[in-house]
């Protein structure tokens, strides 16, 4: 009994003591989410904190490497990495966990385009530069983010606009079903709603749309930039729709979906089939399917922004001027020319 009242005391004293502790000291946490992939924070290196929206597709993983590629030890980064999980919400989260760690810059990935002024006044208010990736934010204060590094989202929906047009113009009389109907009606796959790529590529397409009274987009419906979400919503517009000529999906991963619910409902899709496919991304597997026929044009999206955005991190660590966007080079890639336009790329 005795000995079992000092132990029941010493834990209540300690107890305390362990808070005061925890309270006093400036605790670096290391926020991580996924893997842990930075070790001790090095202090002559340039800590930077990587908000990164997701891992919902090929094209972000191929982005995500890119960075961390990018951002090592080797070339004097310590990279702090979250994974933002398509919610706004838990990127805001980490903004905030990499301003309480006094990182020295801040790179964010948005999922979507409004929302970020509070917490990037925040980032402004503690002295720690934001640089903005991939994606644009919607905000009045252009100060609030010192630089962004992406790619022309509105441009690639009037290149996807353009091919159709060229692909109609110029192959009429060819044996694609597509090309001996009068009314050519349109589906569209979209991404993340109110994220950039899906603003802009829906307006980039449909300004070309607008030219042409023969075009008519029977419905405009998210498929989230997943593959699941893709098949999930394709079999949906399959059973609504008799008579779809093209499908425009904002992203390979939900076109793989949309070609297996094409094919499961008994039809055909790409170069000769009975729905053509304008896919965005350009990544390796759709190269694959292009090799197949089964889609017939890709509007690359370059997620390789890494180097650049070091780059910019290292020009402003020796006090010189950036710009305020940058974008990547990208093409278009069509099937006849898939094998051959393939060789070389990394992702
Ligand atoms: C485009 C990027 C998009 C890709 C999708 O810049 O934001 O998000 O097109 C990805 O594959 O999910």
């Amino acid at each position: 009994m005795h000995k079992k009242l000092i132990a029941i005391l010493v834990i209540f004293l300690a107890i305390p003591i362990i808070l005061v502790n925890c309270s006093l000291r400036p605790i670096k946490i290391m926020q991580n989410y996924e893997k842990d992939n930075t070790k001790a924070i090095d202090s002559d290196s340039i800590v930077v904190g990587f908000s990164q929206l997701g891992w919902e597709s090929d094209w972000r993983t191929a982005n995500t490497k890119s960075i961390q590629n990018a951002l090592t030890e080797e070339n004097g980064f310590s990279l702090i990495f979250s994974n933002g999980r398509q919610k706004q919400e838990n990127q805001i989260k980490d903004v905030r966990s990499f301003i309480f760690q006094e990182v020295d810059y801040i790179v964010i990935a948005p999922t979507i385009e409004t929302g970020w002024d509070t917490v990037l006044e925040e980032a402004k208010e503690a002295g720690i530069p934001v640089i903005i990736v991939d994606r644009m934010i919607d905000t009045k204060d252009t100060s609030l983010y010192i630089s962004s590094v992406g790619t022309d989202k509105y441009a690639e929906g009037r290149k996807a606009g353009q091919w159709l047009e060229h692909f109609l113009e110029n192959k009429r009389g060819a044996n694609s079903p597509l090309l001996n109907t009068d009314t050519i009606n349109i589906v569209e796959l979209d991404g993340t709603m109110n994220s950039t790529a899906q603003i802009g590529r829906s307006s980039g397409f449909n300004d070309i749309v607008k030219n042409h009274k023969n075009w008519k987009i029977l419905t405009q419906e998210s498929g989230e930039f997943t593959k699941a979400k893709g098949k999930e919503v394709m079999a949906r517009l399959l059973n609504r729709f008799n008579d779809i000529d093209v499908l425009i999906s904002q992203n390979d991963d939900m076109t793989f979906g949309a070609i297996e619910a094409i094919q499961e409902a008994g039809l055909t899709c790409g170069e000769y089939g009975d729905i053509a496919i304008i896919s965005f991304d350009a990544v390796s597997e759709a190269f694959d399917k292009m090799e197949k026929g089964l889609i017939n044009v890709d509007i690359e999206c370059n997620p390789l922004q890494g180097p650049l955005i070091a780059e910019i991190i290292e020009r402003l660590e020796k006090g010189e001027m950036v710009n305020k966007e940058y974008y990547v080079d990208e093409k278009i890639f069509e099937a006849k020319n898939a094998k051959k336009d393939r060789v070389g790329r990394s992702y």
